[in-house]
């Protein structure tokens, strides 16, 4: 059977389950999801030469990882030819494009730094969104930024915050498309400490001084982001769930960011989208998918994963969740960890839009569980491949099982001569 065969036929089952395919595809090609520019380059930026900081980890070394701007952007094309849907750049503040001999620390930093980007950007008709770099430098103090008790060390930071804000409504009024500015510091600490609320004063005292920096609220959309721990930073981190979501409800036009890599192993992000949606106009999002740990493994179709582009879907949310992806692997092609991850969160969300959610819900209000049990079950078995394929052929990629060559080739011919 031809795909189109396959697909007729596919369409006709969910039909009769009450699905429209047709109108899922069109739904999801107006979709923007963020890719984040740090795969390409296992988080190392531009702008400084040291290790990793802040608590995170990358590993792995596969060869072939990209060592410039030029590079980086290379990848980024190669990877974006392969993904289907509305794409929208994801950069950090570390991956300023400085001029030969020119260097500008973080707390300086300013539109012409990425004009590159901007450029990259809308010749791709992409917006960008835009995270402020707390981490890999050398005024990370004691593991502390934005909640160090040193002065210096703090205004620094909050200096940095307030330049991100400027470069993002830069980054708005060029593209046209709103920016998500997402703050998270890896603050925190690998022992216990004697002062477990001090650090958070002054963290939410220097967000505030951040988003004091004047800036259009319908271009820049803040967010902050929380996490339970890091690398180095076992016991105690400021940016706890409860900290950032507590900052978010308490100051207007500022998002509460969830990343599921950065709760409890058993705790579900996908149960969390709904509940915070009952009280927030727009959440963000963070799509990774941790092991063990806040892994960053390349984003799966997964059970996780599913379920949470479900709750956004079901809760018609679509429009108030902004979705960016967060993983980096070097253990494996850089390029096709991109794709992997891009298309797994792009079959999540289709998948989605191919749930009969309302006849879902009917069963459970009217508490006909074993009927609801049943459906939810069989819809696992329903021919989505069909869906996924000719949703790919109407954005003009390569469907499953067939682009991989390219990365292959890619590999051969630019990656390969790479130190
Ligand atoms: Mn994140």
């Amino acid at each position: 059977m031809d795909r189109k065969d396959a697909y007729l036929a596919a369409k006709e089952l969910y039909d009769r389950l009450g699905v429209d395919t047709d109108s899922a595809i069109a739904c999801l090609k107006e979709v923007p999801v963020s890719l984040h520019c740090w795969q390409g380059d296992d988080v190392k930026g531009f702008d400084q030469d040291g290790p990793l900081t802040g608590g995170i980890q990358t590993t792995g070394n596969y060869p072939g990882r990209a060592r410039t701007p030029q590079e980086l952007m290379q990848d980024m094309d190669q990877a974006l030819r392969l993904m289907p849907g509305k794409k929208k750049l994801n950069l950090h503040a570390s991956y300023a494009i400085f001029d030969d001999g020119e260097f500008v620390d973080r707390d300086r930093i300013g539109p012409k730094h990425f004009e590159k980007w901007v450029s990259f950007a809308k010749e791709r008709n992409m917006g960008i969104d835009f995270n402020p770099t707390f981490f890999s430098h050398n005024k990370v103090k004691d593991g502390l930024t934005l909640s160090s008790p040193d002065v210096e060390t703090r205004k620094f930071w909050i200096e940095h915050g307030r330049a991100c804000i400027r470069i993002s409504e830069y980054f708005a009024k060029e593209t046209k498309v709103p920016c998500v500015m997402n703050i998270w510091t890896g603050d925190g600490y690998k022992d216990i400490p004697a002062d477990r609320m001090g650090p958070r004063l002054r963290y939410r005292d220097s967000l505030e001084q951040i988003l004091a920096e004047p800036f259009d609220r319908k271009l820049v959309k803040p967010c902050v982001e929380s996490k339970v721990f890091g690398i180095g930073v076992e016991s105690y981190t400021a940016g706890s769930a409860e900290f950032t979501l507590s900052f978010a409800a308490t100051h207007e036009g500022c998002l509460p960011l969830m990343d599921n890599g950065h709760y409890h192993p058993t705790e579900m992000v996908s149960d969390k989208i709904p509940a915070l949606l009952v009280f927030f106009p727009e959440i963000a999002l963070h799509i990774t998918r941790p092991v063990r740990w806040d892994s960053d493994h390349v984003v799966l179709f997964d059970d996780e994963t599913r379920e949470m582009a479900k709750e956004i879907v079901r809760s018609d949310a679509l429009g108030r969740v902004y979705m960016a992806l967060d993983y980096f692997d070097a253990g494996i092609n850089r390029v096709a960890a991109w794709v992997v991850g891009f298309r797994s969160w792009q079959k999540a969300l289709l998948n989605a839009l191919c749930t009969p959610n309302e006849r879902l819900r009917k069963l459970q209000d009217q508490n006909r569980m074993t009927e609801l049990m049943i459906l939810q079950e069989e819809l696992k078995t329903c021919p989505f491949g069909a869906v996924w394929e000719e949703y790919c052929a109407q954005c003009g990629v390569p469907g499953d099982r067939v682009w991989f060559e390219e990365i292959v080739r890619y590999e051969q011919e630019v990656q390969k001569g790479r130190a």
